[in-house]
């Protein structure tokens, strides 16, 4: 058992959340995850409300376990969205794309608890001030909307300015990335693109196997320019798009993204869709229960930490 601060705050078996991913994490991948022993995340994207609301029933339909809701903050229905988390008083709300500090009192006052996305060292700081309950620490490895940083640097550094839990994402989706993360001192992980390609995610199979094709460059960033980089499988709209960016400049680019991610994983257009996902997509090769998932990556991370002990050398071990 890997018991730390975060399965004590969050009251599950295992330290890992789901990513919060639009379109993606509806309430079967949520639930799915939460039965599993982690905790399961409903994504409100750029959905409306009612659309959250209704998922949030479903996935309390089919499990009395804990999970969350993430509010994506760009979207124009992010106030909406809060309402209702806090209305059906959802036990954990997480946060991306932006800074959540106007709601996070009305959270705290009704026991909700918050863990933000958070791509710097000071947006950590500020926020730990404001009372959140933790922070996700996302690297640059991750999928969709990224900051600049890598894992392996940010991780560390945030460990070392905040006293809060901190759970670290982006290019972890074996044993291996939460035995590492652990090691740079995180609590937990989030893991995103992993569960794209498992069973329970209502996902396309065409993104499935995208992601299953993927070799290690696979993942790229576009929209570097217009101050939102995204991080999504290379593709004949990629191309199209880099192409602008590099000829017209970003206002060309305005309205060219729009509805490509539903076009990818609900119509499985993966030619001109947004294939949004992780460096890490190279390594997984197989569509696995989200129970198989946890199970193997917590069993696993039993073998690296042997591994790892054995490689001690010295007095100790002689
Ligand atoms: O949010 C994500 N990943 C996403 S959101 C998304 S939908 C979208 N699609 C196209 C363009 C933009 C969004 C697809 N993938 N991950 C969490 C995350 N949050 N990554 C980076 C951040 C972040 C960035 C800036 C969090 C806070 C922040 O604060 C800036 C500030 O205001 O201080």
């Amino acid at each position: 058992m890997i018991n730390t601060r975060i399965t004590e705050l969050l009251n599950i078996k295992y330290p890992i959340i789901q990513g919060g991913m639009a379109w993606i994490a509806t309430h079967e991948l949520a639930a799915a995850v939460s039965e599993a022993g982690g905790l399961g995340i409903i994504a409100a994207g750029n959905a409306s409300g009612e659309y959250v609301r209704e998922e949030i029933r479903k996935l309390r339909d089919k499990t009395d376990k804990p999970f969350g809701v993430n509010i994506m903050l760009m979207s124009s229905y992010a106030e909406d969205i809060v309402d209702i988390i806090c209305d059906e008083r959802i036990p954990v709300v997480t946060t991306g794309a932006g800074n959540p500090g106007k709601y996070i009192e009305r959270f705290k006052k009704l026991g909700i608890k918050v863990i933000p996305v958070v791509p710097t060292v000071s947006l950590a700081q500020r926020l730990e001030k404001l009372g959140v309950d933790a922070v996700i620490v996302e690297g640059t490895e991750a999928g969709g909307h990224i900051g600049e940083l890598t894992t392996m640097a940010l991780v560390p550094q945030v460990c070392d300015a905040v006293k809060i839990p901190v759970i670290a994402a982006g290019g972890i989706a074996d044993s291996r990335g939460l035995v590492a993360a652990l090691a740079l001192g995180a609590d937990g992980v989030q893991v995103g693109t992993r569960f794209v390609c498992s069973k329970e995610a209502k996902v396309h199979v065409n993104y499935k196997d995208q992601i299953i094709k993927a070799k290690d460059r696979d993942a790229i960033v576009t929209g570097r320019s217009t101050g939102h980089p995204v991080r999504v499988l290379k593709n004949k709209f990629t191309r199209q798009y880099l192409e602008v960016e590099k000829t017209q400049g970003p206002e060309a680019l305005e309205g060219m993204g729009t509805g490509r991610l539903k076009l990818a994983v609900v119509d499985g257009d993966v030619d001109n869709g947004s294939v949004m996902c992780g460096q890490i997509a190279g390594l997984i090769t197989e569509i696995k229960s989200c129970k198989d998932i946890i199970d193997d990556m917590f069993k696993e991370a039993e073998v690296v930490l042997h591994r790892l002990s054995s490689l001690k050398g010295g007095e100790d071990n002689e």
